[in-house]
This record gives C-alpha cells, structure tokens and sequence, in this order.
C-alpha cells in the first residue's frame, strides 16, 4: 500500500524564520511556497533525496497546526506515506478498523489527495496518505 515518505511535516510558528536553516544550514533545496486553505496552513517544501521536508505555519489560531504549536512547540508534526490509489488505502485501512481522521480525501498541496489517520491508531504518530496529482 505505502510506496516510500512523501514528507516529513514540521510544525513552525514562521517560514520566513525557519527557511534560512533548511536552505543554508542543510542545503536542501527550496521548493517553494503554498497555501493551503482548508488546512488552514502555509507550508514551504524542500527537496531531500525523492522526499521532502514540509514545513507548515498555521494561518490561523484555530489551525490544526497552530494548536500542536501551542501544546507541545515547534517540531515534528507528522509522516506523510505516498500511495497510488488513496481511496483503496482508506477503504483497506477501514476495514482493518484503523481510525481515520479523513473518511475521504481532502486536497494537499500540489494538487495532491490527502487523509490523515489519528494518531491514537498509530502509535502516536499523526500519519498521512498522500497520492500526486498530476502535476
Ligand atoms: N502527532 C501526534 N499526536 C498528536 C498530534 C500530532 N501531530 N496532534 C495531536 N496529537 C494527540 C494529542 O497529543 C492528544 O493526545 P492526548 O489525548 O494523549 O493528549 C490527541 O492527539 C488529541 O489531540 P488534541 O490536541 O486534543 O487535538 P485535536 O483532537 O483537536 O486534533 C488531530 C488532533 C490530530 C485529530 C487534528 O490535529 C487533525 O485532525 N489533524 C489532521 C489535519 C492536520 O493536521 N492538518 C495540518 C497539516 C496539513 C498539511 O500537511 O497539508
């Protein structure tokens, strides 16, 4: 079902803050910036082999992210899975009794499908499905 990490999400309170140490510090290389509303997040994405980084800045208080920011602070926010067929990975997870947080896909960034898993269901790490877009 999962072909490799798509991305890693880190919570921070600023990208312009935050940039500089992936770009300069690591040398990853930027991939730009997007908004993505329905998450209520900014997020910047940079290269890492076939992976990425993914930083997400809430745009809101009431952000997913921005309440992860002010119970535990900056840092890992979540592991993002790449499938090819997001819809079977939910149904086949379903059925297996795992507790989804999206019933359906939603629309990441990049044109990208998304569903999120609690992290009650594993182990404590918020995990993402994430199927490409076209482009
Ligand atoms: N990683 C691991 N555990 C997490 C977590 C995270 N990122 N966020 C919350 N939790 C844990 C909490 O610690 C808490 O555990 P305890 O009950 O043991 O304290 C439990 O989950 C409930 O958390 P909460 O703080 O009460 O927060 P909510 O229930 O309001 O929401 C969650 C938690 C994961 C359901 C919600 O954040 C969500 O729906 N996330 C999916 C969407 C999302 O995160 N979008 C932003 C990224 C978008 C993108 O990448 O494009």
């Amino acid at each position: 079902m999962t072909k490799k990490i798509n991305h890693i999400g880190i919570a921070v309170k600023s990208l312009d803050a935050s940039t500089p140490f992936y770009c300069d510090v690591l040398g990853m290389a930027f991939e730009g910036t997007e908004e993505v509303a329905e998450q209520k997040v900014r997020v910047a994405f940079f290269a890492v082999g076939e992976s990425r980084v993914e930083l997400l800045e809430p745009t809101s208080d009431d952000s997913p992210v921005a309440k992860f920011i002010e119970k535990n602070g900056e840092g890992i926010h979540h592991l993002a899975y790449e499938v090819d067929d997001i819809e079977k990975a939910l149904t086949d997870l379903r059925d297996s009794g795992v507790r989804l947080i999206d019933e359906t896909p939603r629309r990441g960034a990049h044109g990208t499908s998304i569903a999120f898993l609690h992290p009650k269901a594993t182990g404590g790490v918020l995990t993402e499905l994430c199927q490409p877009g076209d482009h």
